[in-house]
């Protein structure tokens, strides 16, 4: 761990799509597969990241990947050299469950820094099928990032759609 801070940077696109060391997946506790990014880290990455996904739920997560911790595969054929699956936390107005986001952030940078990964690009973790309000998801991904120590030379955020990317930049700048 150095005493730098990683350069944040934001991307409007398509996470599988992204030149860095590792990409983070918004996956499920399952680890087999999903929509959105999971659904699209599958279909482009290939059958290898499910297989290392099938190898994890036979040794060390036997009963799944819990909320709000991290474990990496290869990538695949994504351009990535690793995925660091995390699993959000489903949004509940009567819960809050912020520190299980903060924590999937923190665990994914925890992984990163024991593979070597000098860039990582995260999406909007729990912000899709998992209800998250965009504003405070980026509220919390940045706000966790920024607290978080970490070799990780740069942290990229990659969103979907405007609306998105415009609640991260307003979280940056
Ligand atoms: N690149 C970047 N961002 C994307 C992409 C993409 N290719 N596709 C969608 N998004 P979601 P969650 C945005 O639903 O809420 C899966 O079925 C999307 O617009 O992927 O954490 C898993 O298997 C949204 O802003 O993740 C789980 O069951 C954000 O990424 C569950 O969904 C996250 O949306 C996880 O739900």
């Amino acid at each position: 761990m150095t005493g730098h801070h990683p350069v944040l940077t934001l991307v409007r696109g398509d996470i599988t799509e992204q030149h860095v060391d590792a990409v983070v997946n918004a996956a499920n506790s399952s680890l087999l597969g999903g929509g959105g990014v999971d659904g699209a880290i599958h279909r482009r990455g290939g059958p290898e990241i499910l297989a290392e996904c099938r190898r994890l739920r036979a040794s060390h997560y036997g009963r799944g990947l819990p909320t709000g911790q991290a474990v990496a595969t290869t990538a695949g054929r994504l351009a990535a050299r690793w995925v660091i699956h995390t699993v959000g936390p489903v949004h509940s107005p009567g819960d809050d469950r912020a520190h299980l986001l903060a924590s999937c952030y923190r665990e994914s940078l925890r992984v990163a820094d024991e593979l070597g990964a000098g860039t990582v690009a995260f999406p909007a973790i729990s912000t899709g099928v998992y209800g998250w309000p965009m504003d405070d998801a980026a509220r919390v991904a940045v706000e966790t990032v920024r607290d978080t120590a970490t070799a990780v030379a740069e942290i990229r955020f990659v969103l979907f759609d405007e609306r998105a990317y415009e609640a991260f930049a307003a979280r940056v700048r």
